[in-house]
This record gives structure tokens, sequence and C-alpha cells, in this order.
């Protein structure tokens, strides 16, 4: 026996890979619904050697459906998940809506999995951002065993990460610059994109860092512990998918860079690729469509008494939004609904 599934927003990047995703790891699933916005109904989308229709978000009846996995922005968010969730269905949440709620659950399932067991205060858990989702998959290990005390954090992150939006303005952009009498002019960033670098993801805050930032803090916190101090940098880079953070790490007891790499070796989720010679670490490219949080150039910082510099790249639309969300449904099968 297996789940009766439903995904929201199935016609977006993200939600196109959680029904990649559900089909390739084999989740155990007896009926599926795929849902969208009234605009894009009856859209057919593929899953598995299947194609779906999808159905309208706004009348859907959610009850007895066991999961739902939703990827619809926190607007959508707001007006349908407390309905899906007050039907008795499980939401599993790739918005930012409910992730700094006290009552709901932020789960990376190779750090702190048991969290999905408070889920029943809202029937609600969140999937973290991309950017904190693989982050934290390479820290854990690590506070595991030399607590840490400070991150510094430089984010570059791709184009992706804006949906659709900023996969075709980087591609619009790009040829634009080669053809000038294209006109071409986007809102979707607030500065030129195409062979350029900007310091700026989602809204500035009162301190004058940005949501994105701010977010790599709260949830690093909520996800591994209160105690670590993050600062981080955000900046969006021409690479169509892929994030890639340089990562600065200051601990309470001194590890060792071969240490270090052995237990990241080791880790859930990780994999290290670490060679001190050209080509001997991994790029956004290289991390498409894989699953891996990938490291490289783990070196001590020796302008601290205990630090370690580690490059983290993986697929945001993966481990950082639909393969968490998925492996978020894989865990609350096991631990909870215990039907697959
Ligand atoms: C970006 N990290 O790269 C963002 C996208 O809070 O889920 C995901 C935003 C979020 O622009």
């Amino acid at each position: 026996m297996g789940y009766k599934v439903v995904v929201a927003g199935a016609t977006g990047n993200v939600g196109r890979e959680m029904l990649n995703i559900l089909a390739e790891r084999e989740f155990p699933i007896d009926e599926i619904a795929v849902l969208a916005s009234r605009k894009s109904l009856g859209t057919e989308i593929s899953f598995g050697d299947k194609t779906l229709k999808t159905k309208d978000l706004d009348t859907f009846d959610f009850t007895g459906w066991d999961i739902a996995l939703f990827a619809v922005g926190s607007t959508a968010t707001k007006e349908y998940a407390p309905k899906a969730a007050a039907a008795g269905c499980i939401v599993i949440d790739n918005s930012s809506l409910y992730r700094y709620d006290p009552d709901v659950p932020l789960v990376v399932p190779e750090v702190n999995a048991d969290a999905v067991l408070g889920y029943a205060k809202k029937n609600i858990i969140a999937n973290p951002n991309c950017s904190t989702a693989q982050m934290v998959v390479a820290l854990k290990p690590l506070h595991d065993r030399a607590r840490i005390k400070r991150v510094v954090v430089s984010t570059y992150q791709s184009v992706s990460g804006s949906g659709k939006a900023g996969i075709d303005t980087l591609w619009d952009e790009t040829k634009s610059i080669y053809n000038p009498t294209d006109n071409y002019s986007s809102e979707t960033y607030p500065k030129q994109i195409a062979f350029n670098v900007i310091p700026h993801i989602d809204v500035f805050m009162e301190d004058g860092s940005t949501k994105e930032e701010w977010k790599m803090v709260a949830e690093t916190k909520k996800i591994i512990d209160p105690a670590i101090k993050v600062t981080a940098t955000c900046v969006r880079v021409p690479v169509f998918v892929g994030h890639s953070e340089a990562v600065n790490i200051e601990f309470e007891d001194f590890l060792d860079e071969d240490e270090a790499r052995d237990i990241l070796r080791e880790a859930p989720g990780c994999m290290v690729i670490d060679k001190r010679e050209d080509g001997g670490y991994v790029t956004p490219v290289e991390c498409v469509g894989d699953y891996a949080t990938f490291i490289s150039r783990i070196r001590q910082d020796s302008t601290i008494d205990n630090g370690l510099n580690i490059w983290v790249v993986s697929d945001n639309l993966r481990k950082g939004a639909a393969l968490n969300a998925v492996q978020i449904a894989e865990v609350l099968g096991q631990k909870v609904l215990k039907k697959g």
C-alpha cells in the first residue's frame, strides 16, 4: 500500500523536479494529483512514464489525501496550505511562509530528521531556503565534532533561484548583448545579470542585510543550533542551475582539515571532491541533476585558532528544494504514516 500524494505548483521548476524525484526514488504512490493555478489548468505534465493533467488548486478537495508537496510561493501557500492541513493532508511547504513558525518544523533530513515528529501542531512541515539546505548538510557533521561558533558565508546563487523568469532573463539578456538591436529589457533583476554579479537577493532589511541573508542566519539556527552565529552575503551570478557557497567556519575545538575531509566523506548527503590540482573541485554545472551536496577546497583557515574554509555546491532545485521535500515525505512515511 502506498500514499495519495498531491503536488501543488506542478508546472513550475520546483514542482516538476518534485515529480521527477518522486518517480526516480520510487516513492510509494497509490494515487497522485498535480495542481496548478487556473491559468495553467489542463497543462500536461510527465510523471515517470505517465502523463498527468493539472487540476485546479483553487477547488481541489484535499480530504483523503496523505501528503501535499507545495511549491506555489508564499501568497498561494497562505491561502491553500491551511485548507489542505485542515482536511487532514500533511503539507510539506517549499515557501518561506511557515519556516520561522515555532509550531512548524523546518527539516533537512540529513540534519534533523526527527523534527518531522513536530508536524502535528499545524499538519505542516517547512522546507528551507535552497542556500541554507546545502550549507547545513555540510555544517552539521562538523558541528557534531568540533562545535561551530561562527560561520561567514558568501553565496554564488544561480538564476533558477528566481524561477523561470530568472532563467529566461539570463538567456535573453545574454543573447541581447550579442544582438544589441534586440533592445531587451527585463525587470527580473535590478541590474544586468548576464556577464555580471549582483550582491542582492530578495528585499532589503532595516540593518542593510537582505532577506536571503537573514534567512540563512535564522534557518541555520532553527535547523542546527541557535548558538551558531552566521553572517552571510548572498550574490546572484549568471549560472542557470546550482548554488555555490564559500563558507568560513570558526569552531570551539580544533578540527584538522584532514579529519574534516574524512568526516564529510562519511556524512549523509555529502560528496567530497577535493584534490589540490587543476579541476580537483566541483563547479555548479557538474552538480545539476544530482542529489548530493558537493564539498571541495577543504582547508585550514590559519588566521584564527580553530578555522576551516570549505566550498559547497549543490543543485538548488533538487537538494535546495524538490529533493529535500521528497526526503521529508520519505521520513514522514517511515516515522509517522508507515504505509509504504
Ligand atoms: C534564490 N534562494 O536563490 C532563493 C530562492 O525562500 O525559498 C528560494 C527562496 C525561498 O533566489
